[in-house]
């Protein structure tokens, strides 16, 4: 089964570090407890600086680490969460689909990956709260627009809330750094260079349908 764990003192064929960035309280502490331990809590906690969790996960066969580290959006954190882009081989850029003000700030957070991470780090966008539908002020297809504007891997709009898409998420970033790696990419290479077409992966199914939890 795509996905599932092995054991922590298994070798693994690959260890990811991916990095949540985005504006304050779009979701991303809710999103990487989903994916790492199940739960969602309704509690707002800021996050301070960075924090980070460890999840296996066996896809395509291949046994692989994700280390997801967890920034906080404040800019006064923002010189600790700088270093953290360097090592990092993914970045998934968080908005909050009720909130305008967060999709206006992607292009801010695609600037700062330019700027502090490794010049093939592969960006995601992902749209979160996706169970708020009656309050939400940006369609699917304006996200879109702007992933393959800037050339990013894949737009998913999730809900940490209702679990919806946030495997989908982590185990779509692995499978694409999994195949980068084993096709034996170069640091060198063009930003997402390897997408088809350069196109964003966008959902297969019809905005608003694209949850498969609604
Ligand atoms: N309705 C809804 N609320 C969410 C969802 N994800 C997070 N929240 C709420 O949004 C607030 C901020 O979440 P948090 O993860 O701390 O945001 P962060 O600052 O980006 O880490 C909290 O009150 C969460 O309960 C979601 O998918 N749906
Ligand atoms: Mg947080």
């Amino acid at each position: 089964m795509p996905g599932t764990g092995f054991p922590e003192d298994d070798p693994f064929d690959f260890l990811f570090k991916i990095i949540l960035i985005g504006d304050s309280n779009v979701g991303k502490t809710c999103v990487v407890q989903r994916f790492h331990s199940g739960v969602f809590s309704d509690k707002h906690q800021n996050t301070i600086g960075v924090d980070f969790t460890v999840k296996s996960l066996t896809i395509d066969g291949k046994k692989v680490k994700v280390q997801v580290w967890d920034t906080a959006g404040q800019e006064r954190f923002r010189t600790i969460t700088q270093s953290y882009y360097r090592s990092a081989h993914g970045a998934i850029i968080t908005y909050d689909i009720t909130q305008r003000q967060t999709f206006e700030s992607i292009p801010h957070w695609i600037h700062e990956v330019e700027k502090y991470g490794a010049a093939n780090l592969m960006m995601m966008l992902i749209g979160n709260k996706s169970d708020l539908v009656e309050k939400r002020q940006i369609l699917f297809e304006e996200a879109c627009t702007l992933a393959e504007k800037h050339g990013l891997l894949a737009v998913l709009e999730t809900s940490a809330k209702d679990y919806c898409n946030i495997d989908e998420v982590f185990h779509l970033m692995t499978k694409v750094l999994i195949a980068r790696n084993t096709h034996h990419f170069h640091k060198e290479s063009p930003r997402n260079s390897f997408v088809l077409d350069s196109r964003p992966i966008l959902a297969e199914k019809e905005p608003d349908k694209n949850c498969l939890c609604g």
